[in-house]
């Protein structure tokens, strides 16, 4: 992997996709218009890990953000020995705050391209707003963090996972996720409450409510306690 470095972007996605070569990783120390999905922003202050990979093309992103999630989850426990929760689409919680945001974006240009921005609290402050949503491992840990040391374990892990098939990565992303909670699910047009039940082929998720299974193809799962 080729890694590029910056103080300061406006997002390591929208930098990635103007390079547009493969393999290659952007870092910022400092985003200025970090992206979340829908538009929303990623907080991004000084101190964080923000990065973006760049990989061939995959039809279904969903499993490159699995990939992504697994890697910062294994990256985590193997450093800091902290045990976090992997929650779809894009999460990784710890005591229900969001640690680590992924966003995987499709490229149809020339080059097709998958560009998976990682966005990592580390030890960045989070806006004063986002405090009761929000942890890091700072906090945590009561530490600093070597953002390059945990950046490399997460390449590294990605790499393993890459070339994994789709049933192990789902079978693993299982077996360290959010499976089995109480939760309310925001979609597009609706809001309801259930069980996270499980993930289908696809890495769609599986809502069982009262009286039904309910596939949820996107929107926002919070989890109820
Ligand atoms: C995400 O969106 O979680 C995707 C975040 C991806 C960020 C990385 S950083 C590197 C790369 N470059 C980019 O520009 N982006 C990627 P979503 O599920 O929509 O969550 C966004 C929501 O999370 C916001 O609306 C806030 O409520 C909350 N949020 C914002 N900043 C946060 C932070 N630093 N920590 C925790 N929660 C945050």
């Amino acid at each position: 992997m080729n890694i590029l470095y910056f103080k300061k972007l406006d997002s390591t996605n929208i930098k990635a996709k103007q390079i547009s070569n493969l393999n290659t990783v952007v870092v910022a120390e400092q985003q200025l218009k970090g992206k979340g999905r829908f538009k929303r922003k990623w907080s991004s202050e000084k101190g964080g890990l923000y990065f973006s990979i760049t990989t061939s093309f995959k039809d279904q992103p969903q499993f490159l953000t699995f990939i992504a999630a697994l890697s910062v989850f294994k990256s985590i426990k193997k450093l800091y020995n902290v045990k976090t929760t992997i929650k779809w689409p894009n999460d990784i919680i710890y005591k229900n705050k969001k640690l680590c945001g992924i966003l995987t974006e499709n490229i149809f240009g020339d080059q097709r391209l998958s560009i998976i921005g990682i966005g990592v609290n580390t030890n960045n402050k989070v806006p004063l707003i986002l405090k009761n949503k929000a942890a890091s491992l700072t906090d945590i840990l009561k530490k600093n963090i070597d953002n390059k040391r945990l950046l490399s374990q997460i390449l590294k892990n990605f790499d393993i996972y890459l070339k994994k098939d789709k049933g192990d990565i789902i079978t693993e992303w299982k077996k360290n996720s959010f499976l089995g909670e109480k939760v309310k699910v925001r979609t597009i047009d609706k809001t309801f409450e259930g069980t996270a039940f499980n993930l289908d082929k696809e890495g769609f998720l599986i809502i069982k409510t009262k009286d039904n299974h309910i596939t949820i193809k996107e929107g926002d799962i919070f989890l109820k306690h």
